[in-house]
């Protein structure tokens, strides 16, 4: 196993990176640096009670080169998970995507390559574009890109940025692109949080169109514990598509969320579909599982879905502050029930 002893966590403030930070506190003797813009995304409440000798926030730009050299040049490592994430945001204002998930990106791989540092790109099976409904193949590391929305193709180019500089100036990294994650800490922008605080506000939960759309459902923990397999483990290069054979339609996942809080299963309104809407996202994991013996460990998704939904429940001093904000960018949007009480 590489040693590593520093490893610099972009976008560590955020649902997934803070996980990751949380994750590799527990399992190794690294420390961590948490490089974080704190956009309406990032929290720095989110990593409050880890060690203050093991974890260090700094507040700053990935796309600021100064800022970048700084970091970069202290650690062995950089994993690489700050980005504009939501899709809904990138069709209401695509420019921060391009800003932070593009040039951020390049400005992080200039650094890597000036000190020689190891990098791991995080990226999303969204490069993909979508399968058809009916259609029984999934992704593998070979699919070409095909991205629909303004995050997937900033995400997209990202990931071709990485590959470049690998190819052509020689720079350690590996990319890995995973599936829909879910558990504690992600925004309630994000559908499976979204959902649980509109219940636990009386709010009827919301699906976009007919509520028919696929996604390959993992837990944020499974997902953390294949990054950390491929930073110390993974072939220089290679990309590993990360996935728990988790597919659900979202209408499936509102209903086991209202089952699990005690409401009817039909309690929800169908509103307004999200325009270019992505049908249905598949990962086959087969690299990281032969290569790497990775498995998952949340094998039960309504187990994992009951987890979090108490962990809202304990937390709603940690989402409160963002619930508003949140609702009202989606009533802007013009998003309007279509059917359901909500429509009548
Ligand atoms: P998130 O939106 O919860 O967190 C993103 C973090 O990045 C925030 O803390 C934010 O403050 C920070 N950030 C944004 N712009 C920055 C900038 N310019 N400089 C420094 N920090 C900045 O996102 P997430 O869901 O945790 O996603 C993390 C990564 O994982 C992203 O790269 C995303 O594309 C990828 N990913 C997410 C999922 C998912 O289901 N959420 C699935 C696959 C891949
Ligand atoms: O209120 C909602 N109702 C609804 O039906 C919301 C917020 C979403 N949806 C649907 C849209 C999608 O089909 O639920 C599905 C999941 O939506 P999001 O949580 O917005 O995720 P998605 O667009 O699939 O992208 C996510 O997975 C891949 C992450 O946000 C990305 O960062 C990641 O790259």
């Amino acid at each position: 196993m590489t040693d590593l002893r520093s490893i610099l966590v972009t976008g560590g403030a955020g649902f997934i990176g803070a996980n990751f930070v949380r994750h590799v506190l527990d399992h190794t003797d690294a420390s961590v640096v948490v490089l974080d813009k704190l956009t309406y995304a990032g929290d720095r409440r989110t990593l409050e009670g880890l060690s203050p000798t093991r974890c260090r926030l700094v507040v700053g730009d990935i796309a600021d080169a100064t800022t970048v050299d700084e970091q970069v040049s202290g650690c062995d490592a950089v994993v690489h998970f700050a980005a504009e994430s939501h899709n809904d945001n990138s069709l209401a204002d695509p420019s921060p995507f391009v800003q932070t998930n593009v040039i951020g990106t390049f400005q992080l791989l200039e650094a890597v390559r000036r000190h020689g540092v190891r990098f791991h790109h995080v990226s999303t099976d969204e490069v993909y574009g979508d399968l058809e409904l009916d259609d029984p193949s999934r992704f593998t590391e070979s699919t070409p890109y095909r991205p629909s929305s303004p995050y997937s193709a900033t995400k997209a180019g990202s990931d071709h940025l990485v590959r470049a500089w690998t190819r052509s100036f020689g720079v350690q990294a590996t990319i890995s692109n995973c599936s829909n994650n879910y558990g504690p800490y992600q925004h309630v922008e994000k559908f499976i949080p979204r959902q649980i605080t509109n219940v636990i506000d009386g709010v009827r939960p919301r699906l976009y169109g007919a509520g028919a759309n696929v996604r390959d459902w993992i837990h944020v923990d499974d997902h953390n514990a294949a990054v950390l397999q491929i930073l110390t483990r993974g072939r220089i290069g290679q990309t590993y598509l990360i996935g728990a054979d988790g597919e659900k339609n979202n209408r499936e996942v509102v209903e086991m969320i209202l089952d699990v809080m005690g409401q009817p299963r039909d309690a929800y309104d169908l509103v307004t579909d999200r325009a270019g809407h992505d049908l249905r996202y598949a990962i086959d994991a087969t690299t990281l599982r032969t290569e790497l013996g990775w498995t998952p460990r949340y094998q039960d998704f309504r187990a994992g879905l009951a987890a979090t939904i108490d962990w809202y429940r304990t937390n709603e001093a940690w989402w409160r502050p963002q619930k508003a904000a949140t609702e009202r960018k989606y009533a802007a949007a013009g998003e309007r029930p279509l059917s359901g009480e909500g429509a009548r």
